[in-house]
């Protein structure tokens, strides 16, 4: 199976992005495909649509739009709730120790990584990063 992660603009900035794949590929990830991205406004507003109502709505499309992110594509077992433990809790506050959220993140908004929810979630976005047909077939 395979699931997104997005290392967001605040740790590929502050020089966190190999620590964090490393991290990733230490719980047992493979690097599927990879690809740094300066999302646009559209793109972000795209991704994020579902939050489209949410008071942070605005605020969450600046900060993604701010700096280049790096996409991932990631492959193993149980691939997105595996990577969902890994990265902790959307608050750091409340994110376990040793999770990437722990370690990197500085606020709930801008906290170091993305990582798919649910497994249509997963296809859907890995889609969005990664539109090649062989990915796909693989997934
Ligand atoms: P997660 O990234 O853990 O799946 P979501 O899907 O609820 O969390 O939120 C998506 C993104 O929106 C988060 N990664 C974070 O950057 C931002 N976000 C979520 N909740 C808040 C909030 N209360 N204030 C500011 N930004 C938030």
């Amino acid at each position: 199976m395979i699931t997104l992660a997005i290392i967001k603009p605040d740790a590929v900035g502050a020089g966190k992005a190999g620590k964090i794949l490393a991290q990733l590929e230490s719980a047992g990830f493979k690097i599927r495909a990879a690809r740094l991205v300066k999302l646009t406004t559209a793109q972000a507003e795209a991704f994020y649509a579902v939050h489209r109502e949410r008071p942070f709505y605005r605020s969450l499309v600046a900060f993604m739009t701010s700096g280049p992110a790096l996409a991932v594509a990631l492959q193993r077992d149980d691939a997105v709730a595996r990577l969902r433990d890994v990265i902790g809790a959307t608050d750091p506050a409340e994110a376990k120790p040793g999770t990437v959220r722990k370690l990197y993140a500085e606020s709930k908004e801008r906290n170091a990584i993305h990582a798919s929810d649910a497994p249509e979630t997963a296809a859907r976005e890995v889609a969005f990063f990664f539109p090649e047909r062989e990915l796909h077939e693989l997934a």
